[in-house]
Protein backbone atom coordinates (compact mmCIF):
# COMPACT_ATOMS: atom_id res chain seq x y z
CA UNK A 1 0.00 0.00 0.00
CA UNK A 2 1.04 3.41 -0.75
CA UNK A 3 2.44 5.60 2.25
CA UNK A 4 -0.53 7.46 4.13
CA UNK A 5 0.22 11.44 4.76
CA UNK A 6 3.34 11.25 2.50
CA UNK A 7 4.80 14.78 1.61
CA UNK A 8 6.56 16.25 -1.45
CA UNK A 9 8.03 19.44 -2.26
CA UNK A 10 7.01 21.04 -5.51
CA UNK A 11 7.63 24.23 -7.69
CA UNK A 12 6.40 25.74 -10.78
CA UNK A 13 9.46 26.87 -12.11
CA UNK A 14 9.40 30.73 -13.15
CA UNK A 15 8.70 29.37 -16.71
CA UNK A 16 5.52 28.28 -15.37
CA UNK A 17 5.23 31.30 -13.35
CA UNK A 18 5.56 33.91 -16.08
CA UNK A 19 3.71 32.22 -18.84
CA UNK A 20 0.22 32.13 -16.27
CA UNK A 21 0.54 28.68 -15.42
CA UNK A 22 0.47 28.45 -12.03
CA UNK A 23 -3.23 28.15 -11.33
CA UNK A 24 -3.61 25.74 -14.25
CA UNK A 25 -1.12 23.19 -12.97
CA UNK A 26 -2.51 23.94 -9.30
CA UNK A 27 -5.89 23.17 -10.01
CA UNK A 28 -4.37 19.61 -11.48
CA UNK A 29 -3.03 18.75 -7.97
CA UNK A 30 -6.01 19.50 -6.53
CA UNK A 31 -8.60 18.04 -8.66
CA UNK A 32 -6.53 14.75 -8.11
CA UNK A 33 -7.21 14.95 -4.34
CA UNK A 34 -3.39 16.17 -2.97
CA UNK A 35 -4.30 18.92 -0.81
CA UNK A 36 -1.73 21.75 -0.30
CA UNK A 37 -0.02 22.27 2.99
CA UNK A 38 2.29 25.13 2.20
CA UNK A 39 2.42 27.42 -0.75
CA UNK A 40 4.23 30.43 -1.17
CA UNK A 41 5.59 32.40 -4.39
CA UNK A 42 9.33 33.25 -4.02
CA UNK A 43 12.29 35.21 -5.71
CA UNK A 44 14.81 31.55 -5.90
CA UNK A 45 18.54 33.03 -4.54
CA UNK A 46 21.60 31.37 -5.85
CA UNK A 47 22.70 29.75 -2.47
CA UNK A 48 19.08 28.52 -2.40
CA UNK A 49 19.19 27.26 -5.88
CA UNK A 50 23.12 25.41 -5.66
CA UNK A 51 21.71 23.40 -2.56
CA UNK A 52 18.34 22.32 -4.43
CA UNK A 53 20.26 20.98 -7.45
CA UNK A 54 23.76 19.68 -5.88
CA UNK A 55 23.57 16.68 -7.39
CA UNK A 56 23.20 17.87 -10.50
CA UNK A 57 26.57 20.31 -9.83
CA UNK A 58 29.14 18.45 -12.12
CA UNK A 59 26.69 18.09 -15.24
CA UNK A 60 27.47 20.16 -18.24
CA UNK A 61 23.77 22.10 -17.87
CA UNK A 62 24.25 23.13 -13.88
CA UNK A 63 25.11 26.84 -14.85
CA UNK A 64 22.03 27.52 -17.16
CA UNK A 65 19.81 25.58 -14.57
CA UNK A 66 21.02 27.75 -11.91
CA UNK A 67 20.58 30.61 -14.38
CA UNK A 68 16.72 29.25 -15.07
CA UNK A 69 15.72 28.94 -11.45
CA UNK A 70 17.06 32.07 -10.32
CA UNK A 71 15.50 34.19 -13.19
CA UNK A 72 12.16 34.96 -12.31
CA UNK A 73 9.62 34.02 -9.27
CA UNK A 74 8.52 30.56 -8.72
CA UNK A 75 5.54 28.95 -6.83
CA UNK A 76 6.48 26.48 -4.16
CA UNK A 77 4.48 24.18 -2.16
CA UNK A 78 4.16 21.16 -0.54
CA UNK A 79 1.44 18.56 -1.35
CA UNK A 80 0.05 15.88 1.05
CA UNK A 81 -1.81 13.06 0.23
CA UNK A 82 -1.24 8.61 -0.10
CA UNK A 83 1.71 7.96 -2.40
CA UNK A 84 1.99 11.76 -3.16
CA UNK A 85 5.78 11.69 -4.19
CA UNK A 86 5.12 8.81 -6.80
CA UNK A 87 1.71 10.15 -7.81
CA UNK A 88 2.27 13.44 -8.28
CA UNK A 89 5.97 12.69 -10.52
CA UNK A 90 3.45 10.63 -12.47
CA UNK A 91 1.20 13.69 -13.03
CA UNK A 92 4.26 16.09 -13.68
CA UNK A 93 5.73 12.92 -16.33
CA UNK A 94 9.33 12.44 -18.00
CA UNK A 95 11.75 15.39 -17.72
CA UNK A 96 12.33 16.37 -21.70
CA UNK A 97 8.75 18.46 -22.91
CA UNK A 98 9.29 16.80 -25.99
CA UNK A 99 9.21 13.02 -24.59
CA UNK A 100 5.75 13.74 -22.05
CA UNK A 101 3.09 12.37 -23.09
CA UNK A 102 -0.03 14.57 -23.17
CA UNK A 103 -2.19 14.33 -20.27
CA UNK A 104 1.14 14.87 -18.09
CA UNK A 105 1.55 18.67 -17.19
CA UNK A 106 5.15 18.41 -18.65
CA UNK A 107 3.48 16.65 -22.29
CA UNK A 108 0.43 19.26 -22.22
CA UNK A 109 2.47 22.47 -21.93
CA UNK A 110 6.33 21.82 -22.10
CA UNK A 111 8.92 21.65 -25.32
CA UNK A 112 11.45 22.00 -23.45
CA UNK A 113 13.86 19.39 -21.63
CA UNK A 114 15.25 22.64 -18.82
CA UNK A 115 11.84 24.95 -19.09
CA UNK A 116 9.84 22.46 -18.03
CA UNK A 117 8.12 23.96 -15.92
CA UNK A 118 7.84 21.54 -12.66
CA UNK A 119 10.34 20.29 -10.44
CA UNK A 120 8.95 17.52 -7.91
CA UNK A 121 10.97 15.01 -5.62
CA UNK A 122 11.58 11.59 -6.33
CA UNK A 123 12.02 9.89 -3.24
CA UNK A 124 11.14 10.03 0.52
CA UNK A 125 14.62 11.04 1.19
CA UNK A 126 14.71 13.71 -1.38
CA UNK A 127 11.32 14.98 -0.50
CA UNK A 128 12.46 15.47 3.33
CA UNK A 129 15.93 17.56 2.72
CA UNK A 130 14.05 19.50 -0.29
CA UNK A 131 10.95 20.51 2.49
CA UNK A 132 13.18 21.60 5.29
CA UNK A 133 15.43 23.76 2.21
CA UNK A 134 12.53 25.72 1.41
CA UNK A 135 9.93 25.81 4.25
CA UNK A 136 10.82 26.64 7.94
CA UNK A 137 9.36 25.30 10.87
CA UNK A 138 5.89 25.66 10.81
CA UNK A 139 5.53 26.62 7.50
CA UNK A 140 3.33 23.66 6.79
CA UNK A 141 0.17 22.68 8.29
CA UNK A 142 -0.10 19.76 10.34
CA UNK A 143 -1.21 16.42 9.03
CA UNK A 144 -4.99 15.85 8.99
CA UNK A 145 -5.84 12.67 10.06
CA UNK A 146 -8.63 10.14 10.54
CA UNK A 147 -12.02 11.66 9.93
CA UNK A 148 -12.84 15.37 10.09
CA UNK A 149 -10.89 16.32 7.00
CA UNK A 150 -13.55 16.77 4.58
CA UNK A 151 -11.08 16.16 1.61
CA UNK A 152 -9.50 12.85 3.07
CA UNK A 153 -13.08 11.11 3.94
CA UNK A 154 -13.88 11.70 -0.05
CA UNK A 155 -10.83 11.06 -1.57
CA UNK A 156 -10.35 7.68 -0.12
CA UNK A 157 -12.14 4.25 1.52
CA UNK A 158 -12.47 4.22 5.30
CA UNK A 159 -9.53 1.99 5.26
CA UNK A 160 -7.38 3.90 3.14
CA UNK A 161 -7.58 7.36 5.43
CA UNK A 162 -5.92 6.45 8.49
P1 LIG B 1 13.39 15.86 -13.06
O1 LIG B 1 13.01 17.29 -12.73
O2 LIG B 1 12.51 15.28 -14.15
O3 LIG B 1 13.51 14.97 -11.86
P2 LIG B 1 16.30 15.91 -13.14
O4 LIG B 1 16.32 15.83 -11.65
O5 LIG B 1 17.09 14.89 -13.91
O6 LIG B 1 14.83 15.93 -13.74
O7 LIG B 1 16.86 17.33 -13.57
C1 LIG B 1 16.62 18.47 -12.78
C2 LIG B 1 16.33 19.64 -13.70
O8 LIG B 1 17.47 19.91 -14.50
C3 LIG B 1 15.20 19.37 -14.70
N1 LIG B 1 13.88 19.59 -14.16
C4 LIG B 1 15.53 20.33 -15.81
O9 LIG B 1 15.07 21.65 -15.54
C5 LIG B 1 17.06 20.35 -15.79
N2 LIG B 1 17.62 19.41 -16.76
C6 LIG B 1 17.63 18.06 -16.71
N3 LIG B 1 18.26 17.55 -17.78
C7 LIG B 1 18.67 18.61 -18.52
C8 LIG B 1 19.40 18.75 -19.74
N4 LIG B 1 19.83 17.69 -20.41
N5 LIG B 1 19.63 20.00 -20.21
C9 LIG B 1 19.21 21.08 -19.52
N6 LIG B 1 18.53 21.02 -18.37
C10 LIG B 1 18.26 19.80 -17.86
Amino acid sequence: MSALHERTLVIIKPDGVARGLTGEILARFEKKGLSIVGLKIVNVDKATAEKHYAEHSAKPFFGSLLSFITGGPATVMCLEGNGAIGVVRGLVGPTSGLKAPGGTIRGDFALSGQNNLIHASDSPESSSRELALWFKDGELLPVAKGSGSALRDWVYSAEERK
